[in-house]
């Protein structure tokens, strides 16, 4: 394999590699776990590619040391991983559930003991299906319910955890889910996605003020956020790249990083964005301070202007605002049919400063590239496109460190291949190939690509004292 240079970071960079529950964990009616709203949905036929689930999954469940161990030998210092509600807190509400959280429990040591620190993330998309039955992230109790679980988890684990993310991409629980129903549950809304935002914001706030109480260390929130650049000059891709922005973006970063509902919702929703949703003092509860805001970042788009799917503005989703991707030929795709762009990432940095100069230190919390990937006769997977897309992306990131970005670390998506959603097993963002048969586990090109980065920044770490 011909490897790519190796970018350089500071001492304390960061180095890590991210899944999260749903994805890997299988084991979905064992120990007390209730069905979440993945549970329901991927069992709704023609939702999931191929009719998968994530019964199995990568049965992370029963080996998680083998995975463990893998991490251990790529040399990361810190793995990010989410607990699933419905484990910990089968049904969303009532007790902790002793036996869900136990599996944390030993995770979190088998972890410690291989000196890697864990970094939770609270809600990776499985909410427990009792508390969609009651309106899910529409209704604002499941705010109150989500910062009741992330006490569970926090008083179990704190002791122990590095670093606390909240949320994972609210955008695809609110706007997926809710909004055009790609996503659980499945819903095509108007104002009721936004509410679904609007809450899942709330649920954020409520859980800060929760993690604080019980001493956490380092707590955030991850968000996947565009980068967005208009198709052309004129005042209509100008306005339609705003509207995706708010939509993607400042619905998000305005009312966490800046204390403000974004101007331009009116622009992007009309009547939709009706406010109903909101109570007095909501700003503030979302917008306590957190000690660093997580990125997932894979592909930046150009926007431009398009028609509504609904010409009734009361009449359309959430998701239907007026704009359309701009195809880029000229580009590499991957089998998602995502472009391939890496400056992008050290754009998105460097966005997010310059719009919030009080941003907090920065964590890339995702990045990756499904591939097409298959063990050769070697028995080896050769998967020289990722090493190139990891390379390329974490070079434009290492130049925006070196130009002074607070960026603190960068977590690959993802150690392994994984049920990606609506994509069931057929799309494979992993640095160890996983065999669904037998459950084999196959460390790829690029899993060696990214053991020599840990090497080389634990030998500057060493060297610089
Ligand atoms: O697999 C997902 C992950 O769960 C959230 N961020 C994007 C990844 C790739 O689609």
């Amino acid at each position: 394999m011909t490897t790519p240079a190796l970018p350089t970071f500071p001492p304390g960079f960061v180095l890590g590699a991210a899944t999260a529950s749903y994805q890997i964990e299988g084991a979905v009616a064992e120990d007390g776990r209730t069905p979440s709203i993945w549970d329901t949905f991927s069992r709704t036929p023609g939702k999931v590619a191929g009719g998968a689930t994530g019964d199995v999954a990568c049965d992370h469940y029963h080996r998680y040391r083998e995975d463990v161990a893998l991490l251990a030998d790529l040399g990361v210092d810190s793995y990010r991983f989410s607990t699933a509600w419905p484990r910990v807190q089968p049904g969303g509400r009532g007790p902790v559930n002793p036996a869900g959280i136990a599996f944390y429990d030993r995770l979190v040591d088998e972890l410690l003991s291989k000196g890697i620190d864990p970094s939770i993330t609270l809600y990776h998309w499985d909410l427990p299906q009792e508390l969609e039955d009651a309106g899910g992230w529409r209704n604002r109790d499941t705010a109150h319910r989500f910062a009741e679980y992330s006490r569970m988890v926090v008083d179990a684990l704190g002791d122990r955890v590095a670093r606390w993310i909240t949320l994972n991409e609210p955008w695809c629980s609110a706007f997926l889910g809710y909004a055009n129903g790609h996503h659980a549950p499945g819903a095509q809304e108007g104002t009721p996605a936004l509410a679904a935002a609007h809450h899942l914001l709330l649920g954020h706030g409520l859980a800060v003020a929760q993690l604080r109480e019980a001493g956490a260390r380092e707590v955030g929130i991850t968000l996947n956020l565009d980068q967005v650049t208009p198709a052309s000059d004129s005042e209509a891709d100008q306005r339609a790249a705003l509207r995706a922005l708010t939509q993607h973006n400042l619905v998000w970063t305005d009312p966490l990083l800046a204390g403000r509902y974004p101007d331009s919702e009116q622009e992007t929703w009309g009547p939709l964005a009706d406010g109903s949703y909101r109570r007095d003092g909501d700003l503030e509860v979302i917008g306590a301070p957190i000690d660093f805001l997580g990125i997932n970042f894979y592909f930046p788009v150009v926007i431009a202007d398009a028609p509504h799917a609904e010409a009734d503005p009361a009449e359309r989703t959430a998701m239907d605002v007026g704009t359309r991707q701009v195809e880029r030929p000229e580009l590499r795709h991957t089998t998602m049919g995502w472009p391939v762009d890496p400056p992008g990432l050290g754009r998105v940095v460097a966005d997010t400063f310059a719009r919030y100069p009080d941003c907090p230190p920065i964590y890339i919390t995702e990045n990756g590239s499904a591939e097409a990937d298959v063990v050769d006769a070697d028995g080896q997977v050769h998967d020289g496109d990722r090493v190139d897309f990891l390379a390329e992306n974490l070079a434009s990131l290492a130049e925006e460190v070196a130009k002074g970005a607070d960026v603190r670390g960068y977590y690959v998506w993802s150690l392994m291949d994984n049920f990606e959603w609506a994509f069931g097993y057929d799309q494979r963002f992993g640095i160890v190939h996983v065999d669904y048969e037998d459950q084999k586990r196959t460390p790829k090109d690029s899993y060696r690509w990214f053991q020599q980065l840990t090497a080389a920044q634990r030998a500057s770490r060493t060297a610089q004292g």
